[in-house]
């Protein structure tokens, strides 16, 4: 590892300028990279357009795929685009800060993965310190299949999810190459699939205290549900290494008393409970359990997670997503965008909130992405495309922040740089100890969440909702201002 100093990173950077390396000669993609005297690590330039973010001054990035010159998990400074810290090379999936034991610790999946159109990964979890010290590894041993016969791996985390909950576990996705009837889809009885499963795991021991597969629910969620067609991609299930990644989830949170997780060809965000049935399913086209309101569709997304992360009963809540529905298996015409609906159980329905995206910047990404509400508006990584973008509370485009050459080309798998998620940091060293304190005493999430159904009971916006209640905050009660811009 490479811990560099802040204050030695800043002072050898701005000795030295920036020098344009061309990225992996292969990709024919050039892209400015930044070289330091004190540590072997090139980190992408970062060009900025509109204004500085407001809040969050450091970006957690780990650049990978055909073009990064070099990939490893990569802590930026947003006021200069100077290294911060670096972590060891290759890949670092989902890096970003989160909580363990009542500290702020940094994150990410490495091990083996497998680019698109597979777009999974065998692997493990790390959790560093605030002094960059691995504190945990957490593994997930197994008999688990891929499509090469006969390959094992170590651990077998996908490299999707990492969400450390309030309680210190660990919620994962894996896969799994397995047989299963695939007639009612027009295939053989003796097909190859793809099963998709969650784990919970107790940090501290390792020990897996919840697991669920999708196979065991197909009277829930059956195969005909998927919009991913037998044989998609050549994925027809007649041989192992075509097993038919009929599902492919992407991510997990906890939700009530069980997990909401996202399956990126079912193009849904199901609802689970603790005993692994499934309670709900929002289909970002037809609705499925749910009417869905205008302006609420949604596919092939990522990163869903709700507010209040556990809603009681039929209580509605927010449901936020990367919204990718630029998918080559489909028409490619969707620009991508952060996508926050108001969804209410008790009468099934969905409304939209807000669609973040700039119609005059579209960006399509076709995979990957992820989408965070901000101490004050909203964050949005483009995953496939090296592109991050910052919208104010009332959902303009506030700045853009790119890290690697790309072109907005809907319904193209261009190979270029990519993160599946691109995060900046508004815990941690960038806010003051005090309103980090602050927020992380579980009575100011309590009271965040309760007022959030209140919000929610008397339909406020979400813009004007939860961002409202973090200013307050952080401001220590003050009322926020209307729009900054
Ligand atoms: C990359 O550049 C080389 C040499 O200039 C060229 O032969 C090759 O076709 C290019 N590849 C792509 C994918 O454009
Ligand atoms: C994976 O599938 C194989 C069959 O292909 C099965 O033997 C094994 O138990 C499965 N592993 C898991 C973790 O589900
Ligand atoms: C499945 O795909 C393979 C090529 O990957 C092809 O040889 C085979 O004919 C296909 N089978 C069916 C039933 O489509
Ligand atoms: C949905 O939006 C369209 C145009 O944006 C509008 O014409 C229509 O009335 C709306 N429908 C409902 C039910 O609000
Ligand atoms: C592309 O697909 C979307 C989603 O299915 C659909 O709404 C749209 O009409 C399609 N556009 C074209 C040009 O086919
Ligand atoms: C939630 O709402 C659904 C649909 O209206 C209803 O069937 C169910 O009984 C309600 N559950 C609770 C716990 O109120
Ligand atoms: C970022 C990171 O931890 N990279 C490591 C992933 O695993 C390979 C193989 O063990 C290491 O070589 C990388 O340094």
């Amino acid at each position: 590892m490479h811990p560099v100093s802040i204050l030695l990173g800043i002072s050898i950077a701005t000795a030295s300028a920036v020098t344009i390396i061309p990225a992996h000669a292969a990709g024919n993609a050039t892209w400015p990279y930044q070289k330091y005297q004190t540590v072997n690590y090139t980190p992408p330039w970062l060009k900025f357009d509109g204004r500085a973010p407001a809040y969050g001054r450091h970006l957690f990035i780990a650049p990978d795929g055909a073009t990064a010159f070099q990939a490893a998990p990569t802590i930026l400074d947003l006021a200069n685009g100077e290294l911060i810290w670096n972590g060891p090379k290759g890949h670092a999936f989902a890096f970003g800060v989160q909580q363990y034991d009542g500290q702020d610790v940094l994150v990410y999946w490495n091990g083996t993965s497998f680019p698109e159109p597979v777009g999974r990964g065998n692997g493990a979890i790390h959790i560093l310190n605030r002094h960059y010290e691995e504190i945990a590894v957490v593994t997930l041993a197994g008999n688990f299949v891929e499509l090469t016969p006969g390959a094992s791996y170590e651990s077998n985390i996908d490299l999707h999810e990492i969400y450390i909950t309030a309680d210190d576990t660990l919620l994962v996705t894996a896969n799994n190459v397995t047989r299963a009837d695939l007639t009612s889809v027009g295939g053989s009885e003796d097909g190859w699939i793809v099963d998709c499963q969650i784990y919970e795991i107790d940090i501290a021991t390792n020990e897996v205290l919840f697991s669920w597969s999708s196979l065991d629910h197909l009277h829930e969620l059956p195969l005909t549900a998927s919009l991913y067609h037998l044989g998609s991609e050549g994925y027809n299930g007649t041989t192992q290494s075509k097993a038919w990644g009929y599902f492919h989830i992407n991510s997990v949170a906890p939700f009530q008393d069980g997990y909401i997780i996202s399956s990126r060809y079912l193009c849904s965000a199901i609802a689970i409970g603790a005993d692994g049935c499934v309670k709900w399913r929002i289909q970002g086209r037809d609705g499925a359990d749910f009417t869905l309101g205008n302006g609420t569709n949604f596919c092939y997304q990522h990163d869903i997670r709700t507010l209040p992360v556990r809603p009681r009963g039929n209580e509605s809540f927010v449901l936020h997503m990367h919204d990718n529905s630029n998918c080559p298996i489909d028409n490619g015409t969707v620009a991508s965008s952060g996508l926050v609906l108001n969804v209410h159980p008790a009468t099934r329905s969905v409304e939209l909130s807000q669609r973040l995206r700039d119609p005059s910047k579209p960006i399509y990404a076709i995979a990957q992405g992820n989408f965070e509400p901000m101490l004050e508006g909203s964050f949005a990584g483009h995953g496939w495309i090296p592109v991050a973008e910052e919208f104010s509370s009332s959902g303009r485009r506030r700045s853009t922040i790119q890290y690697g050459a790309a072109v907005a080309r809907p319904g193209v798998r261009q190979h270029t740089q990519e993160a599946l998620r691109t995060v900046k940091a508004e815990k941690g060293s960038s806010v003051t100890a005090e309103v980090q304190a602050a927020r992380d005493s579980k009575d100011w999430v309590a009271e965040r969440d309760k007022d959030v159904q209140e919000a929610l009971d008397v339909g406020k916006g979400f813009g004007d909702m939860i961002m409202d209640q973090i200013y307050e905050v952080v401001n220590w009660g003050k009322k926020r201002d209307d729009d900054d811009d």
